[in-house]
């Protein structure tokens, strides 16, 4: 639902007064510890920032998919390891349910999920499938009341402490692709679900993804997200969401390097001058700019698109894929404005540069939304 002018600008104002009162200053010590405070998690709860994207009903704010990009963009200015503490119930962790779950599913867990007290995670990636996530091979095998679940996820955002999973499994053994593929929610404390340890990581220190493993978990059929063989859909369907989600993180995080830059330019000398007077300063600051604003753009126009109920997989991706090969550039160029303090760890921005490497990666790497793209361009006519 898009929110009247004025509740989008105070919201927009709350986040953007936590991010920059309550988040930034805490960043180092995040990096750090490997681990955000309690008490951030209870302000964002407070926020109600993991229900922004759940329907009103269930206790969340329901915001249109143009709000919700306006709140990641205010997110993006601080590190993104924040906002995945909450991403995945506004996003991959919750959108299946929101958008193919049945009455009693939305009603068991949504509310929940909304005001924070469960966490969600989406479990796709398999060893053995990563950009090919159709041949996923997590066996749910139908036993009576129960499917009984075998196989192994890898790199689940979350996962260590998620309490629902929404699991991509194969029900269909004879359909080796899309087909065969069926998705489930899968409560944590059932037996034979187990949470490896968190990966040691390039960036984003905070936010943790783990293996999960299910050994004969035994779920109950009225978990099944979906018809048997929808799974795929699913997921792809929650992906084109998230992948608009991410593009609007990364021009956050695009706008905050920028400033930085500007403020470091402005303040620091060399040859006599600010080194904000030199041209060559100049044209790293203008390019950087003109790509954020024209991802900032693409993704808020696509976002329009969706709320007017458009299929957006094409400009989703297209979203995905220049945004965050932007802010790749944009921060490899702060690196390169700040010289020296650029690459050591007091001024933040080395960090920041390792954060947003993984957004050429995640929800779909860089070279899929290409494939997307071009698919759906051809398929398109132009
Ligand atoms: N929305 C709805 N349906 C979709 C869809 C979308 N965005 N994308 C594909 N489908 C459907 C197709 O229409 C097709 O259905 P039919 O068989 O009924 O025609 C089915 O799903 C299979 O699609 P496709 O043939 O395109 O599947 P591919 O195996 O070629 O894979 C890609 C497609 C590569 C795009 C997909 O596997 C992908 O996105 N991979 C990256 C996964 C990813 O992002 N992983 C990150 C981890 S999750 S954080």
């Amino acid at each position: 639902m898009a929110l009247d002018v004025d509740t989008r600008i105070q919201l927009i104002e709350a986040v953007r007064r936590f991010v920059s009162e309550r988040l930034r200053p805490l960043e180092a010590k995040v990096a750090e510890d490997d681990a955000i405070p309690d008490e951030i998690l209870a302000e964002m709860r407070a926020l109600g920032l993991y229900g922004l994207s759940i329907p009103e009903e269930y206790g969340g704010l329901d915001l249109s998919m143009e709000d919700e990009c306006g709140v990641a963009i205010e997110l993006g200015r601080t590190s993104p390891a924040f906002r995945s503490a909450f991403g995945t119930n506004v996003g991959i962790g919750s959108q299946g349910l929101v958008m193919f779950g049945t009455p009693e599913q939305k009603a068991k867990w949504l509310p929940k999920i909304a005001s924070g007290e469960l966490i969600t995670s989406f479990a796709l990636t398999e060893p053995e499938a990563g950009s090919d996530s159709a041949a996923v091979q997590t066996r749910a095998r139908r036993d009576g009341d129960v499917y009984v679940l075998d196989g192994a996820k890898r790199y689940i955002t979350n996962a260590n402490k998620a309490g629902l999973f929404t699991v991509m499994t194969r029900t269909d053994p004879e359909k080796k692709g899309a087909g065969g593929v069926t998705a489930f929610l899968v409560p944590r404390e059932l037996p034979g679900l187990s949470v490896g340890k968190p990966e040691k990581k390039m960036g984003q220190q905070g936010a943790h993804i783990c293996d999960v493993i299910f050994e004969g978990v035994r779920v109950p059929v009225e978990n099944r997200l979906g018809e048997e063989g929808e799974g795929f859909k699913v997921a792809m369907q929650v992906l084109d969401r998230g992948r608009l989600h991410i593009a609007a993180v990364c021009v956050g995080v695009a706008e905050r390097l920028l400033v930085d830059c500007v403020a470091y330019a402005s303040e620091r000398k060399q040859f006599g001058q600010a080194l904000a007077g030199f041209q060559l300063i100049q044209a790293m600051i203008a390019d950087s700019k003109t790509e954020a604003m024209a991802a900032k753009a693409l993704v808020m126009e696509t976002a329009r698109k969706r709320d007017a109920g458009e299929s957006v997989t094409l400009e989703a991706a297209a979203s995905k894929l220049f945004a965050s090969e932007m802010v790749g550039r944009v921060a490899d160029r702060a690196v390169q404005i700040f010289g020296g303090a650029g690459y050591v760890a007091d001024y933040g921005i080395e960090r920041l540069y390792r954060d947003v490497r993984i957004f050429r990666i995640y929800e779909g790497t860089s070279q899929i939304q290409q494939l997307v793209v071009a698919r759906e361009t051809i398929k398109r006519g132009g």
